[in-house]
């Protein structure tokens, strides 16, 4: 990995100046009289440097305030025209360059990234027609349906004001208090608890535009849309426990491994997708197309591939690209319109009034990461941080005869925006449209769906959450709405957090309740009852180790050998190695280490490698550190490789009793996997491990101590 600083291009100077441009002779001492004597006022240098970074900190957005974010391209599979008149969504053979930043929610800047939590998915498409920007999160529903409630979501959730605890983090009073009193929040809940909820990475997750959207075509006609972005590796996360010990062992966790993974040419690749429903359709099935708390079931809904996306380049800088970047969901491009969903169009309002405080003024499109690939001319002028005036000379007003009435208005056809002509009328009031009132038909869709490893995880998820809440009643609380959603999940939660679960007559009662709701409500309307698609287990392929990263277990002794062969197989496969061992230092003439256990934990790979050689494995055993890294290892459900004598090290760990019933030899036994050597018929059956990252039925890992 190139390590070494880079230049601004166009800003290369042997000597340093100030801001003026003057030469710099001496910045190790303030100006003084005398040696002992007090600074004085006349070293403008001095105070330039001083004012500069007194000032160097900008707020950091209100939520999301925690991200990462990467260049790259975007590029349809073939025309959309048929759909949409996009100017970028109609030539294959047209790369339009893309900035993707990804977040944290709730958490601070300098927060961990491996909280659980909704992740940001925000992607700047440069178009030649402008800037559209698709501003979404990696779960396709959300807390509320009306934006008015979001200041009362995000003051929930967030450190709570008198104490400011806890940092990054919904386990507390406040939010579940919060969330106990509003049941449209309940499919949400469902999501953040589950697996989606801790991404192993920012690759391996999916993305979602949330809201439904329009495509016009040139005919002027519309859908609704709903977008999606499809890792093209399977998705991966952490198991809690892992999450935990991650945001303390590298909280750059997801940072990292977007810049490692770009720095080494394993490009994190998504498909964008559509789900399409013909405007005359929209009240065809049991949900409003208008409720963001609402999904429309890929099984009821398919979604076609759009075109993919590319991230192939790291920002040069943080602040000036990932920090200063600003989305807007109303940045949009003719062909692309809104609807009438009223969370989005809280964020209309929202997203350039917050950039007037944390970018400081009203110019931030001009900075360079915001700043179109398309031409920009308008007669709006002055500000804050102004860069350069859009107008003509002296003529700064339209209508004008004077620049000959320049910029003018662009005819709809020359991809002069013009929004979709919908009809709307109806009495001004405060209130929702019936279909946002079934909360929980979808929260049931949603974990009905899940494996039951998935479905242990969300009510294991549960625990933690709740029970880190002090008030009982808001534990009641929530245990209540749960059994709106699936009585035996509710039970289980109930069970894990001190709260009695409900009489059986009790569950009827609000079952039956729920169910005549429904069905009253949707009655006549297409629906599913199971969405294989929302479960990542269901859909995953396990065809792929792209992005993987083994930990090599070795000390002095080890086979070099084995080590080589297994780097150039994984990196064959686009995925990595790193050697950790008890020092630093390199064994023999080539084997570098690259972590020292003080350094690294096994929570950081995705699985464990113990290479062979007598010397090494004998140290191995003498080392608690070892132990621990392939206890926590095989608890955590990850695969474990083993080389010839490296099982023999095993008779340490936790895991003996497997290695005793295989022996020696070549075998795989729920994701562990040993070979006499490393041979291609190891390797095939370590690929399978990989890629199927966790190994659920390990039946004794509760007994491991780790
Ligand atoms: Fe945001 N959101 N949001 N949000 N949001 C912001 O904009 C807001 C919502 C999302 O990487 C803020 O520039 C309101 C849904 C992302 O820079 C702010 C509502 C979705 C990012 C804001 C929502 C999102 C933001 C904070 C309820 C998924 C980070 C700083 C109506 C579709 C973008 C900023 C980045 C950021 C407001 C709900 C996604 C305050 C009022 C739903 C990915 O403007």
């Amino acid at each position: 990995m190139d390590n070494k600083p880079k230049n601004q291009p166009g800003q290369e100077h042997d000597y340093m100046t100030t801001n003026q441009g003057v030469k710099i002779n001496h910045t190790d001492d303030s100006l003084k009289i005398g040696e002992r004597g007090p600074t004085i006022m006349d070293d403008h240098h001095f105070r330039e440097k001083m004012m500069h970074f007194d000032h160097e900190r900008i707020p950091e957005r209100v939520v999301h305030a925690r991200g990462s974010a990467a260049h790259g391209y975007f590029q349809v599979y073939e025309s959309m025209a048929p759909y949409s008149k996009a100017k970028f969504l109609q030539d294959p053979s047209k790369k339009t360059p893309v900035f993707v930043r990804f977040s944290t929610v709730v958490g601070f800047k300098g927060s961990a990234d491996t909280v659980r939590d909704v992740r940001g998915f925000a992607t700047k498409f440069y178009t030649e027609e402008g800037n559209y920007d698709l501003v979404g999160n990696n779960m396709p529903v959300f807390f509320i349906q009306d934006a008015i409630k979001f200041p009362d979501l995000v003051h929930s959730i967030k450190p709570e004001p008198d104490k400011e605890i806890p940092q990054a983090a919904a386990a507390h009073d406040s939010f579940w208090d919060f969330i106990s009193l509003m049941p449209e929040s309940m499919h949400m809940i469902m999501w953040v608890l589950s697996d989606r909820g801790v991404p192993r990475s920012y690759s391996k997750m999916e993305g979602f535009g949330v809201h439904t959207f329009r495509f016009i075509n040139n005919e002027g006609k519309s859908h609704f849309i709903k977008l999606h972005w499809k890792p093209l590796t399977d998705m991966a996360s952490l198991v809690w426990d892992e999450a935990q010990k991650a945001a303390g062992k590298d909280p750059d966790f997801n940072r990292r491994d977007l810049w490692e993974s770009i720095e080494m040419g394993n490009y994190p690749e998504f498909e964008l997708c559509v789900q399409m429903i013909p405007e005359e359709d929209e009240h065809k099935f049991a949900f409003d197309i208008l409720d963001a708390t609402k999904l429309w079931p890929e099984e009821l809904v398919p979604l076609k591939k759009v075109g993919k996306m590319v991230l192939d380049r790291n920002p040069e800088d943080f602040f000036t690209e990932t920090e200063q970047v600003a989305f807007h969901p109303g940045h949009l491009v003719s062909g692309i319109d809104l609807t009438n969903d009223p969370l989005l169009q809280g964020r209309l309002f929202s997203y350039l009034d917050t950039q007037l405080t944390r970018l400081g003024g009203p110019n931030f499109a001009e900075l360079p990461i915001n700043r179109p690939h398309a031409k920009v001319e308008n007669n709006q002028q002055d500000g804050f941080m102004r860069h350069h005036n859009n107008h003509r000379n002296a003529v700064n007003y339209y209508p004008n005869t004077r620049a000959d009435g320049k910029p003018k208005m662009a005819p709809e056809d020359e991809q002069g925006y013009v929004h979709y002509p919908q009809e709307v009328s109806g009495k001004k009031i405060r209130g929702r449209s019936e279909g946002f009132k079934d909360h929980y038909s979808q929260a049931t869709l949603f974990y009905r769906s899940m494996t039951d490893i998935e479905k242990k995880h969300i009510v294991e998820a549960a625990w933690f959450e709740l029970g880190k809440v002090k008030e009982m009643a808001i534990r009641e609380r929530v245990v209540k709405q749960f059994y709106h959603i699936d009585a035996d999940m509710a039970k289980q939660v109930a069970e894990g957090i001190g709260v009695k679960p409900l009489e059986q007559s009790e569950v009827d009662k609000i079952q039956q309740e729920v169910k005549a709701f429904q069905e009253n409500l949707w009655s006549g309307k297409e629906n599913v009852t199971d969405s294989p698609s929302l479960s990542m287990e269901k859909v995953k392929k396990a065809d792929s180790i792209k992005g993987v990263k083994v930990g090599i277990l070795a000390e002095k002794g080890a086979n070099v050998s084995t080590v080589n062969k297994l780097k150039d197989w994984l990196k064959e496969h686009n995925a990595d190695a790193e050697v950790v061992a008890s020092q630093f230092g390199v064994f023999g003439d080539e084997l570098k280490v690259d972590k020292s256990y003080i350094t690294t934990a096994s929570v950081l790979y995705d699985s464990i490698f113990i290479v062979d050689g007598k010397e090494s494995i004998e140290a191995m055993a003498e080392n608690g550190d070892s132990i621990h890294f392939v206890n926590e290892c095989y608890k955590h459900c990850k695969p474990i490789g083993l080389i010839g004598n490296a099982s023999e090290f095993l008779e340490n760990t936790s895991i003996r009793k497997l290695v005793q019933a295989n022996g020696e030899g070549n075998w795989s036994d729920k994701g562990v996997v040993s070979g006499k050597e490393a041979s291609d018929d190891f390797f095939s059956d370590y690929f399978k491990a990989l890629a199927m990252q966790r190994h659920w039925g390990r039946s004794s890992k509760n007994k491991v101590p780790a």
